[in-house]
């Protein structure tokens, strides 16, 4: 069956290889899982909370209209990266066989009271997921449906695994500007790959070259996006992990990385009626 579904979750699989997959729970359309040919693809914590009391720690949680907390505006009520992640999203169905793709829809009726009424404006998330061979692409289409203009951010909290975090390499960052959130300071990046040893929360603005994730020399993951600028790169290491109630093993930030799509670095304003749209699609090269 290409597509499971349960009061919970959504499951596809391709009809050429049951063993590439992708599993979405429908709290916060947040996927769990991609597997291709049996290997997983992404890091999701084995102290997750699943029962949609939280945001899920791990694979792809969805940040909108804000990323981080906002200090000021209609965002600054809201929990931190807004509440894509906290709501039960709308199982819209399946859109196409090859690729296989479905479609997942959030409106104010899907959100929590206390966050709606935190953020009380009309509008509409239709999340595209498609599955190819060795390729997961998720798009957004966003559309202001209320009669007043608002801004968002938007972004794609994607936790890469990877074999060990002292190997890893992420290349097509040089010359961006960072904002680093660990050291508090604003600079161009010098090197060729970003490498972790230390906890790393970094943005990079408006990155122009296609991110490459690499370990131990191989390249891992081609990373392709469309009107998503920005690129955030966190690993919390050591303390952070082990201060994260859900993050499990604790020392579980030695086997992933964030290397997350988005436009975070300034604000998208919305007319009535208008719409933005985006997308990400990652390549699994090993
Ligand atoms: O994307 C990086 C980041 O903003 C970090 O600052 C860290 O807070 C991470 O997200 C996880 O945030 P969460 O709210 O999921 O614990």
């Amino acid at each position: 069956m290409p597509i499971e579904q349960t009061d919970k979750e959504v499951i596809l699989t391709l009809p050429s290889d049951p063993s590439t997959s992708v599993k979405v729970l429908l709290h916060g359309a947040n996927i769990l899982s991609w597997t291709v040919a049996g290997n997983e693809k992404l890091w999701l914590s084995e102290g997750a909370i699943l029962n949609g009391s939280k945001a899920v720690r791990g694979g792809v949680p969805l940040v909108f209209p804000v990323f981080g907390k906002s200090s000021s505006g209609p965002t600054s009520t809201l929990p931190q990266h807004g509440f894509a992640r906290l709501s039960t999203w709308e199982f819209l169905g399946q859109v196409s066989a090859s690729p296989l793709t479905v479609q997942f829809g959030l409106g104010p009726e899907n959100v929590p009271e206390v966050l709606r009424k935190a953020w009380d404006f009309d509008f509409t998330l239709i999340y595209t997921i498609s599955l190819g061979a060795d390729t997961l692409e998720t798009a957004m289409r966003v559309e202001n449906t209320s009669s007043v203009d608002w801004d968002f951010q938007i972004l794609f909290h994607t936790y890469f695994h990877i074999p060990d975090i002292q190997q890893v390499e992420v290349k097509g960052l040089t010359g961006t500007n960072v904002k680093d959130k660990v050291s508090k300071s604003d600079y161009s990046e010098s090197n060729t790959a970003v490498t972790v040893a230390s906890e790393v929360d970094r943005v990079y603005e408006n990155v122009d070259d296609d991110v490459l994730i690499t370990s131990a020399g191989k390249a891992r993951f081609q990373i392709y996006r469309k009107n998503l600028a920005d690129v955030v790169v966190w690993n919390p290491w050591v303390n952070a992990s082990k201060n994260m109630g859900d993050f499990r093993p604790e020392d579980g930030y030695k086997s992933m990385i964030c290397v997350e799509a988005g436009s975070v670095s300034g604000w998208t304003t919305l007319s009535p009626g208008q719409t933005w749209e985006c997308s990400e699609k990652v390549k699994s090269l090993l």
